[in-house]
């Protein structure tokens, strides 16, 4: 097993003279061990670990100067959404927000500041699926980075590297853990030149992963392949569920047949993933807000993508950072509750949700 190097720095017999670890913001070798993980599971050469998921998305927007803009979609994370909007366009970098799954919404906010295109797929919370492939040929096309949050899919479902991207980011909190006990960050890249710019920047702003959180990922990539087999097995078994149930308006969950760019889901991942969301019929906030805390299996919890289930109020919990009109524009109403389906038995989630219901 990769050993934990709880250190902060390594003994030098001459200035300069080391066995290639110096100081453990520069390198660390259980971060190390990680990174390679990392690179290795996307099909990628190059791997960074960070502190956090954002950690490693301020890494990729510090790559751009003021005046450059960024073309995002406008169903995301609510922390990226807050790091783009009150962070960044401080330093005068401008974002788009927009439906990305209609690929000709991206083209039409293309200028010639663009710089990089910000894809999440599936999009956290509506599971909306964006079109890697389509998404890298425009970029290719304009000579923009495709970035490609991989965070819901895993590279166990699908792999943006290999479908065109320029830079694989996660939120390896969620599923590469995948046991809800470490926040860490992820970015993989092929070219060299882009992996050097951003190793610079992951050193010079120093938001790196510590020992015991980059060995605690590597333990919960090894089990990866299985976790992601049962999470995708429960989620099937409870959107079809919840999908028939006469007190739900609408689930969305990208293995539907009549979900948008089911076509593309089918196409660019192996199966439909963890996670779903959904309505209930005539539901408000305070009907959402019961129905989460009536839960006794899932735990009302932020995050996603570990072994136990958990429930979400994006509204007030995830999504409470976009401005209501906003958010209400891309589908995250008052009355959406997302859940991320564990590994436990399936027969005890639906009994969970059933009573919740009636
Ligand atoms: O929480 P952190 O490790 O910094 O990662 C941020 C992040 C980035 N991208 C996606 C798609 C995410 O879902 C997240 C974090 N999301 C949650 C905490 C959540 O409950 O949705």
């Amino acid at each position: 097993m990769p050993p934990i190097y709880q250190t902060s720095t390594y003994a030098q017999t001459t200035p300069g003279g080391h066995q290639g670890y110096e100081y453990s913001r520069s390198g660390n070798p259980t971060r190390t061990a990680l990174e390679r993980s990392l690179a290795s599971i996307e099909n990628g050469q190059f791997g960074l670990a960070f502190a956090s998921g954002l950690a490693a998305i301020d890494a990729v927007i510090k790559l751009l100067d003021p005046g450059d803009e960024v073309i995002s979609t406008n169903d995301l994370y609510g922390g990226s959404y807050r790091l783009f909007r009150q962070v960044f366009e401080k330093y005068s970098i401008k974002f788009h927000f927009v439906g990305m799954q209609d690929i000709s919404a991206i083209a039409s906010k293309i200028n010639q500041n663009t710089k990089l295109l910000w894809v999440e797929t599936p999009t956290n919370p509506m599971m909306n699926v964006i079109d890697i492939e389509a998404a890298s040929q425009l970029a290719k096309k304009h000579k923009l980075l495709l970035a490609v949050d991989n965070t819901f899919a895993t590279p166990y479902l699908q792999r943006p590297l290999d479908m065109g991207a320029d830079i694989v980011m996660h939120s390896a909190t969620k599923y590469l853990g995948g046991h809800s006990d470490l926040v860490v960050g992820a970015l993989v890249v092929n070219d060299e030149k882009l992996a050097e710019k951003l190793y610079f920047l992951q050193n010079a702003s120093g938001g790196v992963c510590g020992p015991m959180d980059s060995f605690l990922t590597l333990r919960g990539i090894k089990t990866l392949h299985v976790r992601m087999q049962r999470h995708c097995e429960n989620c099937r078994a409870i959107a079809e569920y919840l999908n028939s149930h006469p007190k739900i308006e609408k689930v969305f969950w990208p293995g539907f047949e009549d979900h948008p760019n089911h076509n593309v889901a089918q196409r660019q991942m192996k199966d439909f993933g963890g996670m779903l969301s959904f309505t209930p019929k005539g539901g408000s906030y305070e009907d959402a807000v019961k129905f989460v805390e009536s839960l006794q299996v899932f735990t009302l919890a932020e995050s996603l993508g570990g072994v136990e289930s958990l429930a979400g109020h994006p509204a007030s919990m995830t999504h409470a950072s976009i401005p209501k009109e906003e958010r209400e524009k891309s589908g995250v109403v008052d009355s959406l509750i997302r859940l991320s389906v564990g590994i436990e038995d399936v027969d005890d989630l639906i009994a969970d949700l059933d009573q919740a219901l009636s």
